[in-house]
């Protein structure tokens, strides 16, 4: 009875969203509320072409926000002082999947292929945490309590329910990345096994994983980011996509893939503080059902950059 109330009420969801969803995402689920009932946002959001002192972005990403006319970087206000920065994705293409030469490749990972990303967006530079969470839920589910820990034990149900409350409160169309932006994002332009390099042996620098991580969560933002300033892509939790899985992909080029219509499971991508290296790679792919929990489950947000509200 609960998943078909679930359903139900998913349902009203994304009929919702289709008011809001940017273009290309117009099966997301966006905020159901009416945006006139939102309380007055609070958005710190500086001029196209300025890059806040906090954000380590890339040549790159300046220059797609320039070329875009929106800022590189923003700071989303939650009330009581805590805040979301979000960094600019550039639009490109990228080889979706693991090349046959990679060690320990899973075949659920190919056929490896090209995805163009044909528009920009903004990622969470962390994932979501336990502050950010409860700011907007108003709840904290999480095994690891920590305000900087990511927030964990959410469900894939309630990761989108807090993209569609964030919408509402920050008056911009938040949802969970598709799991083409997510590898996009993570790969930061490599091809790699992991955002910086093949070799394993360096993923303590950028990751927290079984051998590090102490079997907890641990405050997002320590280790170094990957080259467009995304930190904790790999490891620490694994990050909700909002694609239903799928064994394989398709085959041929694809253009801002959104997964399968329909399923039972969903994408979980980055691997996890409990997990071994091979786990944590870029290409990696796993799912669950999405109204289940795990201490290793958490997700981070994507804005719609054409989906601002004026
Ligand atoms: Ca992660």
């Amino acid at each position: 009875m609960a998943t078909r109330q679930a359903v139900g009420r998913w349902a009203a969801v994304l009929a919702a969203a289709a008011l809001l969803a940017a273009p290309g995402f117009s099966s997301d689920p966006v905020a159901p509320a009416p945006i006139q009932q939102a309380e007055a946002p609070a958005v710190a959001t500086p001029a196209a072409g300025a890059v806040p002192a906090w954000a380590k972005v890339s040549q790159i990403q300046i220059d797609a926000a320039r070329k875009a006319g929106v800022p590189v970087a923003k700071e989303i206000d939650l009330g009581g002082r805590v805040t979301m920065k979000l960094v600019l994705i550039p639009a490109g293409k990228f080889m979706m999947g693991s090349p046959d030469s990679e060690q320990g490749l899973s075949k659920v990972e190919g056929p490896q292929h090209e995805v163009t990303i044909s528009k920009p967006f903004y990622m969470g530079v962390t994932e979501v945490t336990q502050a950010q969470y409860k700011a907007v839920m108003g709840t904290n589910p999480s095994d690891f309590i920590g305000a900087t820990n990511p927030v964990d034990s959410v469900s894939w149900n309630e990761a989108t329910e807090f993209c569609n409350k964030l919408s509402v409160k920050a008056r911009q169309a938040a949802r969970l990345p598709t799991e083409a932006e997510w590898e996009y994002a993570c790969r930061a332009g490599t091809q790699t096994a992991f955002s910086f390099g093949d070799d394993s042996a360096a993923l303590g620098d950028y990751a927290w994983w079984v051998g590090n991580s102490g079997n907890r969560t641990q405050p997002v933002g320590q280790k170094k980011p990957n080259a467009w300033d995304l930190c904790d892509m790999h490891g620490n939790v694994m990050e909700w996509c909002a694609d239903w899985w799928r064994g394989d992909y398709p085959k041929g080029m694809v253009t801002d893939p959104e997964g399968p219509a329909s399923g039972n499971h969903r994408v979980l991508r980055g691997g996890n503080w409990f997990d071994k290296p091979y786990f944590c790679r870029s290409a990696y792919r796993s799912s669950c059902l999405p109204d289940l929990r795990g201490s290793m489950y958490g997700f981070r947000v994507v804005v719609s950059v054409s989906a601002r509200r004026r």
